[in-house]
């Protein structure tokens, strides 16, 4: 019989809200969504303070209530993480997307200096007001269902002014929003028209000068690189993690995208938080990451926008015991999408994930990635107060429906809001 979790404590005497009328997604503990019928959960200031079954509240548990709210017999999950974005950037590639359409592939157009430097001309001439305004609307869609916590990289500045104007944008968003944000420099993203043909000459410029600055200014928690054919080598990533070792930031990797590098492997070594993609991952790779503890991060968003027919070894990572995440990769190249719930869908659709392991990708397993695993991610006691009330009955319901958001209310460091408020707030800005 597999335990249901449980608050394994008192109710305390005193919490500021608590909400009732709710089914509860804990994801916690080995029971499936650990899921809690009929349960209440309690928090005070910004924290989770208890999380229970209703029938185990104590009979005066309204007087010990600053305020009691009815939930409407919906779905309680913790807040959404989305731990994989570009969020940030420019312009749009609407123009790549036809020629796409019309046979071109995305590696040509990147070849032909479109793709990733587009968007790099494009966010360069952008100052920092434009590059909000412009970034502000997809954040607030995402938020609208539900995300609570999201990562934002860097990499259409690629050098050293836009790279932190891009991250100083996203801490921005991050204070006007409620969300948290966590930045991350992928300056070894591509490389910049005035390095061309002196691909090692730019990673000793982003190791030696943008690293250090970034990690002196506060600018970015974590260092990515994107590893594949038309972007780094293993052996230039491996120079990236050293840099970024050397200034106690942590690592991720773009890896197995299009080819097998073995970026996934390299990652592992140097304990990376996750290795996102995976198309092509083999199986050394998946046994590296499983030693290392690395999330493998899946962007079926990119997969199904560039019309990749490989799918992440699934059956390996499962038997491997390899945590997944599921994210937008929110980008205006390979995928332009800002639907986390749309990218659960997909990732069950289109690389066989369960509706279970999606909602697991997108709370636990993305916190995981960010290694925020003991802030965010599950509703236990202790943990940030960010959670998300559904008008759904089933947990399944949020990766199966395509384009529906049953998202009522977001609750963030235990502060609620609607999605309408947070479309109001983006417009009076
Ligand atoms: N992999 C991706 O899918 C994006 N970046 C990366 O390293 C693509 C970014 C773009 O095309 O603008
Ligand atoms: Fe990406």
């Amino acid at each position: 019989m597999e335990k249901e979790p449980s608050s394994n404590r008192e109710f305390p005497d005193k919490v500021d809200r608590l909400y009732v009328n709710a089914d509860l997604a804990t994801m916690s503990g080995d029971h499936p969504y650990g899921m809690l019928k009929d349960g209440a959960l309690g928090i005070s200031g910004t924290k989770i303070e208890w999380v229970g079954h209703r029938g185990s509240l104590p009979g005066d548990f309204r007087s010990r209530a600053g305020e009691v709210f009815d939930a409407g017999g919906g779905l309680i999950t913790p807040g959404l993480v989305d731990c994989h974005t570009h969020l940030v950037y420019a312009g749009n590639r609407a123009r790549e997307f036809e020629m796409r359409l019309q046979g071109i592939s995305y590696e040509e157009i990147a070849r032909q200096g479109g793709g990733i430097l587009s968007t790099v001309r494009a966010t360069r001439a952008a100052d920092e007001e434009r590059l909000y305004r412009e970034s502000a609307p997809r954040l607030v869609s995402m938020l609208c269902e539900g995300v609570t916590t999201i990562e934002i990289k860097s990499g259409y500045g690629l050098d050293l002014d836009t790279e932190a104007r891009m991250l100083r944008v996203a801490l921005r968003l991050g204070s006007e929003y409620p969300i948290s944000v966590v930045p991350t420099f992928l300056g070894a993203h591509a490389l910049p028209p005035e390095f061309e043909g002196r691909p090692d000459k730019y990673i000793d410029f982003v190791c030696e000068k943008v690293i250090p600055h970034m990690a002196r200014e506060g600018l970015a928690r974590f260092v990515d690189v994107f590893c594949d054919r038309i972007a780094f080598s293993r052996e230039q990533a491996e120079h990236v993690f050293e840099a970024a070792k050397g200034q106690g930031l942590s690592v991720k990797i773009h890896a197995e995208q299009l080819s097998d590098q073995g970026g996934a492997q390299l990652a592992a070594t140097y304990g990376a938080l996750s290795a996102d993609h995976l198309e092509y991952l083999s199986e050394a790779g998946v046994e590296a990451m499983a030693k290392s503890g690395t999330v493998a991060v899946l962007l079926p968003g990119a997969a199904y926008f560039l019309k990749e027919k490989k799918v992440p070894p699934l059956d390996l990572l499962r038997s491997f015991r390899v945590p997944m995440a599921v994210s937008t990769d929110c980008n205006p190249g390979s995928s332009p999408a800002v639907s986390i719930l749309l990218m659960m869908n997909m990732a069950c659709t289109l690389f066989g994930l369960t509706t279970e392991e999606a909602l697991k990708g997108v709370t636990i397993n993305a916190a995981r990635a960010l290694g925020r695993e003991g802030q965010v991610g599950s509703l236990e006691r202790g943990k940030d107060a960010d959670f998300v009330i559904w008008d759904v009955r089933e947990p399944a319901e949020l990766a199966y429906n395509i384009g529906l958001n049953r998202c009522r209310y977001i609750i963030r460091h235990g502060s609620l809001a609607r999605p309408q408020d947070l479309l109001e707030l983006l417009h009076a800005q």
